[in-house]
């Protein structure tokens, strides 16, 4: 290895972290199983039964490590204005010397492991190549699952000093002092007192959306926090669609969708191209392609079965990680709430405690306990997942979680409209982050904690992309969390979203007319179709289409609120202003 900028850095890493030995992830089989057996000498990793999961391993982070921490993420630019009024921010020099201080000696008496890894096709113009130097092992054996990890990202960076920089230690996982930084200026991420996933997977969350964000910013392309799909109908045409939806609000679920047995006689499939990042550029054709810079998913566990996301369950049957979940002593396989409906007697909970589920009060799993699955395992995986030029996208839909106000579906009235109710978008909070579940929150393009600069020049950045697609994708607006009376969920979700992204693909092709309301163009209720759906009639969806005014009118003056907070700084469009203006005017 001869990049001298590489070299260097990893040097500079070393003097300060202080490491007895340092390791380069070569990407073999041989260094992997190496790392699997120490971790299982220290219990880093619990080996699960090589028959029911082979090459599969149980993690248990610290208790009070589990979720990302929004609070103690920064985006450290040096001037504030570019980090916005939705992220917190301190100077660089002061987060520097803070981290360094942190830093120094953090990796005494262990080793520091260098992974070089690419985000995206390795070969292709448009992967991005990255190095993570860690003191985990469970870093190393997930980004291996995650990323193209090895010597040759290396080979393929070559002489070349442009790289994303991404430092991790676990120190003592103390919550005090845990950070995850980013320096977007110089392509840099700092992460420290934590093991779990999204904060310490660098390449994720970190690189592929907050350092991303900025990088497609400048050069012109869109990092979005999106699942990517192809439905292929019975003329065997795939037509593709990405979609946002804050974390734990069912991109997974979608992304691998089982079609309703109706679809499924008719000949639709579905492909999974992503789960969870959408790296979006112009083609020569004019059109929006997507491509999944991951390769591997990190998915929320409880809820997961048979019959919600067989399809998860079929990546997770080997080679897989499970974190938090829990371990059936009676066979040593894995078990989380909702997987069916016989917990293990004779298990361990997420916290390493004995655990019955016969009688145990509390869950076995943590509620953001997750799976680390390669992308090739899934039943449904899209041989576009590994095509350089990725999948044209036909529809950009946004989604959250609500009991009330947002219908079924909606589309908006083109490109600009779109991009309000992308930024107009909320949700509740899940336990995919740290802090209180449940809160509805305004979370633009399912991006408030993923976008890496100011969320109003990202706006225009979005306003922008719109002028330069010659066949943009239609903008749509989902909402499979309604709630009924008695707090049941109305629409039956998972494999049955299909009929609502029937709807969506008619629209984008022009196969089907709509309805316009004073949200948007919605379906004629006889056009989602319910055949063969038990328990939902035509009322029950002119009920999901419904719009309540007075709520709306409540939600606006949330917006208003929301968008205030940009007034600081100056940054909210103008164009912004005029569509939630002419909304308001709309609802009269
Ligand atoms: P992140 O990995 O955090 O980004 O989450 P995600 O957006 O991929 O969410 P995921 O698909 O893992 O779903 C999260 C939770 O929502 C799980 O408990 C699912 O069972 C539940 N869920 C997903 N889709 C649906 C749906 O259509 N209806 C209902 N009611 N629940 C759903
Ligand atoms: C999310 O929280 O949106 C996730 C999991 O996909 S994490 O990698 O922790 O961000
Ligand atoms: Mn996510």
């Amino acid at each position: 290895m001869a990049n001298k900028a590489v070299l260097e850095w990893v040097d500079r890493q070393a003097d300060l972290l202080k490491p007895a030995e340092i390791v380069w992830i070569d990407g073999s089989e041989e260094q992997y199983e190496a790392l699997r057996k120490q971790a299982l000498s220290t219990g880093e990793l619990i080996a699960l039964n090589p028959e029911k999961l082979p090459g599969s391993y149980l993690h248990r982070s610290a208790l009070n490590d589990v979720a990302r921490v929004e609070d103690r993420t920064y985006i450290c630019t040096p001037d504030r204005k570019d980090a916005g009024p939705t992220n917190n921010w301190l100077d660089p020099d002061e987060m520097k010397a803070k981290m360094d201080a942190l830093y120094d000696g953090a990796m005494t008496g262990v080793t520091m492991y260098v992974i070089p890894y690419a985000m995206g096709l390795p070969d292709s113009p448009f992967a991005k190549i990255g190095i993570e130097v860690t003191d985990s092992i469970y870093v190393v054996l997930s980004m291996h699952i995650m990323t193209r990890v090895g010597s040759r990202i290396l080979d393929i960076l070559g002489d070349n000093p442009d790289f994303i920089k991404g430092v991790h230690a676990k120190k003592d996982l103390s919550a005090e002092d845990r950070y995850i930084v980013h320096f977007p200026q110089d392509n840099t991420i700092e992460s420290v007192n934590s093991g779990y996933g999204g904060n310490v997977l660098l390449g994720k969350k970190c690189f592929a959306l907050r350092i991303a964000s900025c990088l497609g910013r400048d050069e012109g392309w869109m990092a979005e926090h999106m699942l990517i799909l192809g439905i292929e109908n019975p003329q065997g045409e795939v037509r593709y669609l990405a979609a946002a939806f804050p974390s734990a609000c069912g991109k997974t679920n979608l992304a691998m969708l089982v079609p309703p047995e109706v679809y499924k006689k008719k000949g639709y499939k579905v492909w999974c191209v992503g789960d969870d990042i959408a790296w979006l550029r112009i083609g020569d054709d004019g059109r929006l392609w997507a491509v999944n810079p991951e390769y591997g998913f990190f998915g929320v566990a409880p809820g997961t079965n048979a019959r919600s996301n067989p399809n998860a369950l079929g990546s997770t049957s080997k080679n897989s990680i499970f974190t938090n979940v829990v371990l059936n002593l009676d066979d040593d396989t894995v078990w989380w709430e909702g997987l069916d409906k016989n917990p293990p007697e004779n298990a361990i909970d997420w916290k390493g405690n004995p655990w019955d589920g016969k009688t145990a009060g509390e869950a076995g799993a943590h509620p953001n306990s997750r799976f680390t699955a390669p992308a090739l395992n899934c039943p449904c995986i899209s041989p576009e997942l590994e095509n350089p030029r990725g999948v044209p996208i036909s529809a950009l839909i946004f989604g959250g979680r609500r009991a009330k106000t947002a219908p079924l579906v909606y589309q908006s009235f083109d490109w600009n409209h779109g991009v309000f109710v992308g930024s107009i978008m909320a949700s509740e909070t899940t336990a995919a982050q740290a802090g209180a579940v449940g809160v509805v929150r305004r979370d633009p393009m399912a991006m408030l904690p993923f976008c890496g600069y100011n969320m109003g020049d990202y706006f225009q950045h979005w306003l922008n992309m719109g002028t330069k697609i010659k066949n943009p994708p239609k903008i749509f607006n989902v909402n499979w969390f309604r709630l009924d009376d008695e707090g049941q969920f109305i629409w039956p979700g998972f494999g049955d979203n299909l009929r609502v992204l029937d709807w969506i693909m008619a629209r984008c092709f022009d196969e089907i007319g709509a309805d316009t309301t004073a949200v948007g163009f919605m379906p004629k209720p006889e056009n989602v179709n319910i055949e063969g759906l038990e328990g939902v009639s035509l009322d029950t969806v002119k009920g999901l289409l419904s719009i309540d005014k007075a709520l709306w009118k409540e939600d606006i003056a949330d917006i208003k609120n929301f968008y205030a907070k940009f007034d600081e700084f100056g940054t909210l469009p103008e164009e912004l202003r005029a569509q939630l203006a002419a909304f308001e005017q709309r609802l009269g």
